[in-house]
């Protein structure tokens, strides 16, 4: 049976084994992957980010759904791929030189992903380098940089230099714990996000 609400409830409720479940019979039923997508999971992965945004739910309800989507997507992205479905765009995150941290930066990829974004993840102790020769040769709209120390989060400025000094045209969106949009505003950034929610929000504003 096709039942692409029930794909977002059993998202929002984190049971990644009925979204496997509901995924397969949509595409079995002949449903466009594209609505599975965003009538199903995406849907569903918007509420758990707003829910995260006003701090009515907390990391492990996010990480138990963002499972739930990854099972979905597993289906979905092969399909996907075949169709030539674009992506919203290509967004590329790290954390940035010296910093280790990466349950954050995991959670703000997930949830781009969740959002429709391509993703590239570089990981962590990312220097200014590789985050722009990464970015002009996968043509990425988007750079995200990560810190959760006040020591890193300085490095943040050397890869916004850096991209503009070599002609990189992606936007360059910032966060982390010790951040803030004055900070954000001070290195030059294009976007700041508080939280994984809010991340998403800021990167479809830049559509
Ligand atoms: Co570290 N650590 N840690 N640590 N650690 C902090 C950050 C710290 C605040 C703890 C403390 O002292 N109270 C402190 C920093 C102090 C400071 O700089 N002001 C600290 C320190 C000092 C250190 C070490 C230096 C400790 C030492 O060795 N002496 C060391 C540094 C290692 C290094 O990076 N070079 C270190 C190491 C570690 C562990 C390896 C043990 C571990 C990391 C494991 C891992 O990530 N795989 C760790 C952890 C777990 C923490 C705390 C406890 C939790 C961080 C976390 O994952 N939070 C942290 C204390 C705390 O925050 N309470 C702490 C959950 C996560 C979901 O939240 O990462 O904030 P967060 O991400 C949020 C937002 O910030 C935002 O969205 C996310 C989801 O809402 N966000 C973005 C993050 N990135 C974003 C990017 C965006 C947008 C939003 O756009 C691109």
């Amino acid at each position: 049976m096709v039942d692409l609400k029930g794909i977002a409830e059993f998202l929002i409720a984190g049971n990644a084994e009925k979204v496997r479940e509901l995924v397969q019979a949509a595409v079995k039923g002949k449903v466009e992957p594209k609505r599975i997508l965003d009538e199903g999971l995406i849907s569903g992965m918007e509420v758990i980010g707003a829910k995260f945004k006003n701090c009515e739910i907390y990391l492990p309800e996010v990480l138990v759904s963002a499972e739930a989507m990854h099972a979905g997507m597993e289906i979905l992205e092969p399909l996907l791929a075949k169709s030539g479905i674009e992506s919203r765009g290509v967004f590329l995150i790290g954390t940035v030189k010296g910093d280790l941290h990466d349950i954050g930066k995991n959670l703000v990829a997930m949830m781009m992903k969740g959002a429709g974004w391509k993703v590239t993840d570089l990981g962590v102790d990312v220097d200014a380098e590789r985050f722009v020769k990464a970015a002009i040769e996968e043509n990425a709209d988007v750079i995200g940089l990560s810190a959760l120390l006040t020591t890193t989060m300085e490095n943040m400025k050397t890869v916004i230099e850096l991209a503009r000094n070599k002609g990189c045209k992606a936007k360059i969106i910032v966060g982390g714990a010790p951040l803030t949009q004055v900070f954000a505003d001070g290195i030059g950034a294009d976007g700041y996000a508080p939280n994984a929610g809010a991340a998403v929000e800021v990167l479809n504003r830049f559509l």
